[in-house]
Formats: C-alpha cells, sequence, structure tokens
C-alpha cells in the first residue's frame, strides 16, 4: 500500500473522487484482502493500529478491545484524542475527515507520527465503509464528541456531547455489514486475543486489555520487558542455554532498532524479524543485517578466546544459529515492503543500522557474560561438527548412489508419470497396507511408499543420526528434494504427498513424526501445500450387496438414520423395537481397525480415489504455535508433553494440532 501524505495529494478534483466511500464496498477484498474471516478480523487491526500508533508515538499508555454482546467491537485508547478542529483541505472536522475520505489513514495533521504501524492499513475509512453502523467518540481537554455513521455516509454533525470523566482518548466502536462479510460476522475472541498479546509484546509499557462481552472473558496484558519478553515466551518448554537474554534498543539516524536474542538447546532456529510492529516473514534488510552481524561477533569472540582453533574453519551461520531464539524489531519513518506478499523489508540503509547496533552491543554481551559465551559457542562447535558428521554420512550415502535421481528407493512403486503436479506420494503405514495400495492405486499417477514400523524422532535427532534411518532415506530419496544445506524444493517429484496411517493411536503418531521431519526439514514443502492426511474410513456398512462407508462416528449415525427413512418411505415394515442397525436393513457393520484389513478395491474405493477420499491439507497456519506444540509433543521435556496430552486426552485430533 502506498503511504500518501494527505497535504499535497488533495486538491479539490480530487477529493471528488476520492470522498466517497463507493469503491471500498464495491471491491472490498482490494482493501481488506478478502470478505471472510480474515478480512472481518482485519478491521480490528486496521482501528486498534491507530491507537497502538498513539502509543508508540507515547501518547497513549492503555488500548482496550471489547468485542460487544449485539456483535460490534469498540477499541479505546487514552491518547491525545483525534482531532475535531475543522480539516483545512475538507473543512470537515478531522474527525470526520479521518472516517470519510479514502486514505486519510493515520496521518492526516501532517508531522504526525514518526513511526506508524498501520502500514498495510489502509484506514479507519474502510472500515466505517465496511460497517452498518460507526459511532466515533473522542475526548480532548474533558469534552466529550460524538459522530455516527451508516455504511460510511455521515449522520447529522459532529455533537460536542459536553463533559466527561475521562481527559482524553479515542474510542471506536464498530458493527460488520453482513451484506459484505458474508461468511461470518462474529468475531472470534481467540483471534483478538492472540493479536493483541503479539502487539503487547512489541510496544512495551502499554496496557492492553480485551474483553468480551458475549461470554465475559477477559484478558489483560503488559509486557515490561517488551520484545525480551516475547523471547522468553517463545522459549518456554525448551531448556535455555541462560535466563540472561540479550537485548538492546537504540536509536540509529531516524530509526530505531530493538533486538531481544535468547539461545536454547534445541537445534531450532526461531527468528521473528518486525518493521514497525508489521511480521516480515520473508525477511528482508533487518534480517540480513542481523545474521551477518551475529556470525561475525560470534566468530571473533571464539577465536580471540581461543575457542575456535587458528586453523580451524569459520563457524558458518547456519551453525550459529542452531537453537536461536530472537526478535528483531525495526521502527522506520518510510519502510518499503517488497515482494509478492509485502512481507519483506527493503530500506537497504536498515541492514546497516542492525548490523551497527549488534556489532557493538552483541559483542559487549559475550565479553560481559563470559559463561553464556561459552555455551553459545560450544553450541554452535557441536553443530559445526555434526554438519561435517552428516556431510560425511551424506557423501557416504552419496558415494552409495543413494541420492541419485535415477535410483529410486527399492520399496517405492512409482507412478508412470513423469509431471510432478500429476503426480501423488502415498505414505503408507506398514507394508500389508503398503501391498493393497500398490495394487489398488492408480499407477499412472499414484506412487506407494510403505513405511516399516515407527519413522524416527527428528526433534531429538540430528541430520547425520537421520541419514541413518533407512524409513528416512526413503522418503527423501523418493520425494527427490534432498536434504539440509542440498534441500531444494524444485526438485519435489510429486505435488501431493499424502500421509496414509490407520485411524488408531499408533497411526496419529506415525503421522506426527512424518509432520515433524516435514516441518522441521522440508518447511518449503508444506508451506507449499504439498503435504496431506489421508483419512480412511472407520466403517463399513453393508446392506446386502450395499457398501456404504463411514469416515466418523455421526456419519455412520446419519447412514443408519437415512437408511431407516428410506426402508419407511418404501413402505418396508421397519419394526420400532429392533435396534437401529435391524431398522436400517443392515446385515453387517464393521469397524476398521487399521488399513490392513481392507482389500485394494476398498482401499481404493475409500482412500484413494480422487473422486470419494477425504485428504485434510496439511497448513502451518501460525508457525510460532505450530513450533510449541512441536516442542511439547516431540521434544526433550516429558512433562510438558504429558501434561499437554492429558489436558487434550479426549480431544486431540490433527487439526487441533493447528498443522
Ligand atoms: C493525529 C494527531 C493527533 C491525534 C491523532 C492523530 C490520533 C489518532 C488516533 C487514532 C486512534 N486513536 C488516536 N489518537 C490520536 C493529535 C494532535 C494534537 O492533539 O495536537
Amino acid at each position: 500500500m502506498v503511504k500518501q501524505k494527505l497535504d499535497n495529494t488533495y486538491d479539490g478534483s480530487q477529493i471528488q473522487v476520492l470522498e466517497g466511500l463507493d469503491p471500498v464496498r464495491k471491491r472490498p477484498g482490494m482493501y481488506i484482502g478478502s470478505t471472510g474471516y480474515d478480512g472481518l478480523h482485519h478491521l480490528i487491526k486496521e482501528i486498534a493500529d491507530n491507537s497502538i500508533d498513539e502509543a508508540i508515538a507515547g501518547y497513549a499508555t492503555k488500548i482496550t478491545v471489547t468485542l460487544l454482546k449485539d456483535g460490534g467491537a469498540r477499541i479505546d485508547d487514552d491518547g491525545r484524542g483525534i482531532p475535531v478542529d475543522k480539516h483545512p483541505k475538507t473543512g470537515l472536522s478531522t474527525l470526520e475527515t479521518a472516517l470519510t475520505v479514502l486514505h486519510a489513514g493515520g496521518k492526516f495533521g501532517g508531522g504526525g507520527y514518526k513511526v506508524s504501524s498501520g502500514l498495510h492499513g489502509v484506514g479507519s475509512s474502510v472500515v466505517n465503509a465496511l460497517s452498518t453502523n460507526l459511532i466515533a467518540e473522542v475526548v480532548r481537554k474533558g469534552q466529550l464528541y460524538r459522530i455516527k455513521f451508516e455504511k460510511g455516509v455521515t449522520q447529522g454533525k459532529l455533537q460536542k456531547v459536553g463533559e466527561t470523566d475521562r481527559v482524553r482518548g479515542t474510542s471506536i466502536t464498530f458493527y460488520p455489514d453482513p451484506t459484505i462479510f458474508k461468511e461470518t460476522v462474529t468475531f472470534d475472541y481467540k483471534w483478538v486475543v492472540n493479536y493483541l498479546r503479539h502487539q503487547a509484546y512489541l510496544t512495551k509499557g502499554i496496557y492492553v486489555y480485551v474483553k468480551d462481552e458475549r461470554t465475559n472473558e477477559r484478558e489483560a496484558f503488559y509486557f515490561e520487558g517488551g520484545i525480551q519478553s516475547y523471547v522468553k515466551h517463545l522459549n518456554v518448554g525448551k531448556d535455555i542455554v541462560s535466563e540472561n537474554i540479550f537485548y538492546v534498543e537504540k536509536q540509529v539516524e531516524d530509526s530505531m532498532v530493538e533486538i531481544a536474542v535468547q539461545y536454547n538447546d534445541t537445534f531450532v532456529e526461531l527468528v521473528k524479524p518486525f518493521a514497525n510492529n508489521v511480521l516480515t516473514m520473508d525477511g528482508g534488510t533487518h534480517l540480513v543485517g542481523f545474521r551477518s552481524a551475529l556470525t561475525r561477533v560470534i566468530n571473533d569472540y571464539a577465536r580471540k578466546s581461543g575457542l575456535l582453533k587458528e586453523k580451524e574453519d569459520n563457524l558458518t551461520g547456519d551453525d550459529i544459529r542452531e537453537g536461536l531464539t530472537a526478535i528483531i524489531l525495526v521502527k522506520l519513518p518510510d519502510p518499503q515492503f517488497e515482494g509478492q506478499t509485502k512481507n519483506k523489508l527493503g530500506n537497504p540503509e536498515v541492514r546497516r543500522y542492525v548490523e551497527q547496533v549488534m556489532n557493538e552491543y552483541f559483542s559487549y554481551y559475550l565479553e560481559e557474560n563470559p559463561n553464556v559465551a561459552k555455551k553459545i559457542v560450544g553450541k554452535a562447535l557441536l553443530a559445526a561438527r555434526a554438519r561435517k558428521a552428516a556431510r560425511a554420512a551424506r557423501d557416504n550415502v552419496i558415494r552409495k548412489g543413494v541420492f541419485d535421481g535415477l535410483n529410486l528407493p527399492g520399496k517405492l512403486a512409482d507412478c508412470s508419470s513423469k509431471k510432478p503436479a500429476d503426480s501423488e506420494l502415498y505414505i503408507v503405514e506398514g507394508d500389508s497396507a503398503g501391498g493393497s495400495a500398490k495394487s489398488g492405486r492408480d499407477s499412472k499417477t499414484q506412487a506407494i511408499l510403505p513405511l516399516r514400523g515407527k519413522v524416527l524422532n527428528v526433534e531429538r535427532a540430528r541430520l547425520d543420526r537421520m541419514l541413518g534411518n533407512n524409513e528416512i532415506v526413503s522418503l527423501i530419496k523418493g520425494m527427490g528434494v534432498g536434504i539440509g544445506d542440498q534441500f531444494d524444493v524444485s526438485g519435489l517429484r510429486y505435488h501431493r504427498v499424502i500421509i496414509m496411517t490407520d485411524a488408531d493411536v499408533d497411526g496419529s503418531h506415525i503421522a506426527t513424526l512424518l509432520m515433524t521431519f516435514f516441518f522441521r526439514y522440508m518447511r518449503e514443502v508444506v508451506d507449499g501445500g504439498h503435504i496431506y492426511l489421508a483419512k480412511p474410513p472407520l466403517f463399513l456398512l453393508r446392506v446386502g450387496t450395499k457398501k456404504y462407508y463411514a469416515y466418523s462416528d455421526e456419519e455412520r449415525d446419519s447412514i443408519v438414520d437415512r437408511l431407516i427413512a428410506e426402508r419407511r418411505e418404501k413402505g418396508v415394515k421397519v419394526d420400532d423395537d429392533a435396534d437401529r442397525t435391524k431398522q436400517a436393513g443392515i446385515t453387517m457393520l464393521q469397524r476398521y481397525k487399521g488399513l490392513g484389513e481392507m482389500d485394494a478395491e476398498q482401499l481404493w474405493d475409500t482412500t484413494m480415489n480422487p473422486e470419494n477420499r477425504v485428504l485434510i491439507q496439511v497448513k502451518v497456519e501460525d508457525a510460532e504455535k505450530a513450533d510449541a506444540i512441536f516442542t511439547k509433543l516431540m521434544g526433550d521435556q516429558v512433562d510438558l508433553r504429558k501434561s499437554f496430552i492429558q489436558g487434550r486426552a479426549k480431544s486431540l485430533n490433527i487439526e487441533e494440532l493447528d498443522i
């Protein structure tokens, strides 16, 4: 979104065009991305971000988001209050201008903020346009002002309501228009809590309250440590290298650089770069600057302290980032977001700012905390050794021809199509189900790879050990993407990789192990939407020669209901006292214990035939949450795993893992 300065953008003729909010109602997707769940919640983000800007600028200390009983949402802050005086360009009050002129956003008033978070933001006027009703209240110098809108159209004048107890602040209440948000207008409390918790981490010292008047739930957030608290939160459940978190906050020229770092004992890197409070998922100049400085500083320290011997090679960035958890937050006046999804920071100067701050302050940190420094370097040295061992192991397998594209794993029954887009790989639990799948499949497009027994838990093994595991090697080889620093998603031989395991505890465990492997080592394959879970049926119902399959208890019940109703319609005499299976005329009801109980034809009919099968696409909607859950389920700390599983003993299912 291009940032516009109101002052030099509007002249009389343009106001004509821009004044109306019709374009927003005509093409809402262009302004808020979608009109589904995400778009609906984007409205809260838009309004809340303005209040957060007021807090970042140092004027607001408290933000409250309330989900109202009547379906509305209210966002309050104790900032300066949106000005109510006449706006020189529109002749309306600044408040009305902000809410009715497209793109007026938070930048009205000129010289507003040095830094603004509503960068992807399109402004309050868009929220106004997409709401049946919006009420804006402003308190300035103890005076309350109010103005109302319907579908973005002003209703009456700005009213001076009178004296109030509050000294200052802004309050926006709005009701999303159900004719626009056809899917849903019900706000999700969890989304709101999650969003505001993150915003609270990023703006230290602000008080954030979230209330749900529909259920009387409430949360309050205040993080004195800001992003330090965030890093701490990300490391919950992991063994940390030291309690002492590295933290720095420095102004460089017209920008702010804030960084928090804490190492843990896992092999996983979790670095979240933000620019003006927006998560820049695809990184950018701030991340580049951070990484290069981190590598340099740690190598320098390792040399100086003699931990890294003269004849030894430098530690690589990958070695240094094992077990790294960090938040990088830069705030700059004119951020440039690049890339297809605008998730990458482009400003070249920021690289230098971050490098400079890290070079200086991370060096101090290591020097002042020699014990921590020693542990960090020790970890990186271990990673380097493992990397070399993994390379040797890999070279060894390569020498044996294991990773050759021509040399596919023996157990793989490949498909005849060579087009990845048409091809599917079924990873099947057990040799017997593998056999049925091989005979039942469409051999043109479906390849089968049977896996024997449990897959190695990669959460607790390093790459070198993994490469000693036949099942994992077969999988890597079959998929064609390589591993580690040779991973290349473009080699993927199948665009659908389908995990097919029994619908029982062991099956779920194997599926989870496989997903952990994909999540940790083939993240791009997951992000590309290539991983699926097959959903085999739980029941077979026979009525004479007719077969029905049910994928859940509910579905079984509804099939039984339907059969009974059909028989009644056909005038069959149904014995009301008989059990329901009898009433339905069912001659056999079988509960499948595993895939192995199905013959080739049944497996095809129920789980592999693209026309009937149910596939669940595995997505990482919230990588942070997924990471935390994988750590709990698959990591070292047994207590956490126990309590997580006990807490969900009844409800645990794959979708709940949020992956
Ligand atoms: C620009 C100037 C001033 C206040 C604001 C923006 C402002 C906007 C929002 C949006 C939500 N809450 C807000 N609080 C303040 C005030 C300038 C002045 O008083 O001189």
